[in-house]
């Protein structure tokens, strides 16, 4: 076990405030897991899959109230309101703590208390972050196995004295009304009762690699951001890193593990993942930004992801995956929508329902046979593109930011900003649009400021001061990009194909960073020249490119007011050059 006394207190104090029956030490043996699996079938908490077909996988369904982050209920618990900001829900540490050792007063006698010593990064890298979570969900261990490293190595690298963030969560019977998830960035602390959802679970992933860390990454001078990693990998060998963070829904595992299209591959193209969700980045010795995926697997969405949109993904889920809410088949194998070959003749739904492919609902709606949401838990090493520098402890270098939402009109499907500061502002006003497809008002548009809203830990405007600040410290910033692979016609039909043809855009994106690439400059920054673009092998309709590179003043002239609206939300600590960015905007606008 541990000698850290620090460790073995706060351990000791959770079991008197819980009361299991016992107390289980995860050690990340191959025999423990193995031990843990057999377990949890035993309980109905997972099935086993067909040991053919899905070697080594597991299935799990989720309470049906519990299947998504519950962002209402989520809270930063920093000493002062204003520390959190107008943009996260804010409690008192006291009252949280308060609240939530309510909940989980004896909520586990009868049961086992798992403790998990895990490491976000390489258990060797400097950057990673020690965290322990206690649990009492077998699912919770069992995909923590997966998406960190865990086990004895990290509790011999925390040693007697080493610091860890805290990391309590208790099923508590899975009450929607006992459902609270609390940051508390002064104590590197988070306690998630009452879901066990792996977004409000799995506390290494949102809570400890975003949350916390952006606070602790404010203190220490980096960056924890959501954002996906990649290596473009060119003819002669030579690979270039970006990092990109789009809303959720936009692609980012796609984009992670694209196959370029042929011509692209001809031309010696290749792309590595090194992660599909989170990034660290760090100020290297040689003045450029390094980053490191801090996770250890996928916690990707199921639906939609087949063997056209990301092949990489399909051949990862072969084995050793667990698979959450999607569709049971009677055999013993998984669908879901969007997925690959035809749905099973019958099987159970994500509900547990039985279900066949069309099946309808009392007003005659088909019903999806998976839950929108349903993942796939898998161990990045298994995915076939895996950047074999995904595991470097000082991570990767990065040459572009790329910022991305989901824009039907306005923005064009790439630009670059003009300096660091501007592009801070370009991810600072990121936002997606509502479709057809969603409820509420066609065209309305969210604001989701470098895709962190739901995961700053901190007051949003100190999180674009820190931004600007890390600029400045880094003398060989990457390049900051835009993309939108959503842009539509007047039909509502897109007009860019994107998945294996945004390798396209990466290519210009990589040409600019090295001083290459044709661009006109525009208002809002260089977009591409009609040429600038390899097309090639691409029939896209003739007036297509000129839709998709279009910057129309009136359009942006509305959308740079939108800016100053959204700015003036977030209150008096808005750096100034923000401000003096959306002013400079709107003159050159006019
Ligand atoms: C998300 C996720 O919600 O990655 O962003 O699960
Ligand atoms: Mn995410």
């Amino acid at each position: 076990m541990t000698k850290h006394t620090g460790l073995q207190n706060w351990v000791e104090e959770m079991r008197g405030l819980c009361s299991p029956d016992k107390v289980v030490w995860i050690d990340g043996s191959a025999e423990e897991k193995k031990r843990l699996e057999e377990d949890a079938v035993a309980s109905g908490e997972v099935l086993r899959l067909d040991e053919e077909k899905l070697p080594g996988c597991l299935f799990h369904r989720t309470k049906g109230n519990d299947v998504a982050r519950t962002e209402h209920l989520t809270y930063i618990c920093s000493p002062e309101k204003d520390d959190a900001g107008p943009t996260n829900n804010w409690l008192p540490p006291e009252e949280g703590y308060r609240k939530a050792s309510e909940i989980l007063k004896d909520s586990m006698k009868g049961r086992t208390m798992f403790v998990i010593p895990f490491s976000m990064g390489p258990v060797d890298s400097a950057f990673s972050k020690i965290g322990v979570e206690i649990t009492d969900s077998l699912y919770v261990v069992l995909n923590m196995l997966i998406m960190t490293r865990t086990g004895s190595r990290v509790l011999a690298k925390l040693g007697t004295e080493g610091g860890f963030t805290k990391c309590m969560h208790g099923k508590a019977g899975l009450d929607e009304n006992k459902r609270l998830i609390l940051h508390f960035p002064e104590d590197n602390a988070i306690w998630s009762v009452g879901s066990g959802y792996g977004g409000n679970a799995l506390l290494g992933k949102k809570c400890l690699s975003l949350r916390i860390a952006s606070a602790l990454a404010r203190k220490e001078g980096w960056l924890a951001e959501h954002m996906l990693i990649l290596g473009l990998e060119h003819k002669d060998g030579h690979i270039e890193y970006v990092a990109a963070s789009f809303p959720s829904a936009c692609g980012k595992t796609n984009l992670a593990m694209l196959i370029p299209p042929e011509v692209m591959k001809a031309k010696g193209y290749r792309v590595w993942t090194v992660g599909d969700d989170i990034a660290w980045l760090r100020v290297g010795a040689d003045g450029r930004l390094w980053a490191v995926n801090p996770e250890a697997g996928f916690f990707g969405v199921a639906p939609g992801t087949n063997s056209k949109t990301n092949p990489n993904a399909m051949a990862t889920v072969k084995k050793n995956t667990i698979f959450t809410n999607v569709v049971l088949a009677d055999d013993h194998t998984v669908w879901w929508e969007g997925g690959d070959g035809e749905p099973p003749a019958s099987g159970l739904d994500w509900q547990g329902k039985p279900w066949k492919p069309g099946t309808k609902d009392a007003q005659g709606k088909t019903i999806a046979g998976a839950h929108p949401n349903s993942r796939f838990t898998a161990p990045a090493s298994q995915c076939p593109c895996l950047s074999p520098k995904w595991e470097e402890p000082q991570g990767v270098p990065i040459s572009a930011i790329i910022f991305g939402g989901r824009r039907a009109r306005l923005a064009p499907l790439v630009y670059q900003s003009t300096s660091w500061e501007h592009g801070v502002y370009v991810g600072a006003t990121m936002a997606s649009e509502r479709t057809a497809a969603q409820v509420g008002s066609q065209g309305e548009v969210r604001r989701d400021p470098m895709a962190m809203l739901p995961f700053c830990g901190y007051h949003m405007a100190d999180y674009f001061a820190h931004w600007l600040a890390m600029g400045k410290k880094a003398a060989k910033p990457p390049k900051i990009f835009h993309v939108n692979w959503f842009r539509t016609d007047e039909k509502g039909k897109f007009l860019w194909p994107g998945y294996g043809d945004n390798a396209r855009v990466l290519e210009w994106i990589l040409q600019r960073c090295r001083g290459e690439g044709k661009a006109v400059q525009t208002p809002i920054g260089h977009v591409p020249t009609p040429d600038a673009l390899d097309l090639a092998g691409l029939d896209l309709p003739a007036d297509a490119l000129g839709k998709l590179l279009e910057v129309r003043a009136d359009e942006w002239r509305a959308e740079a007011a939108d800016h100053k609206v959204f700015f003036d939300s977030l209150g008096p600590k808005l750096p100034a050059e923000l401000r003096r960015q959306n002013e400079e905007l709107v003159r050159r606008l006019s």
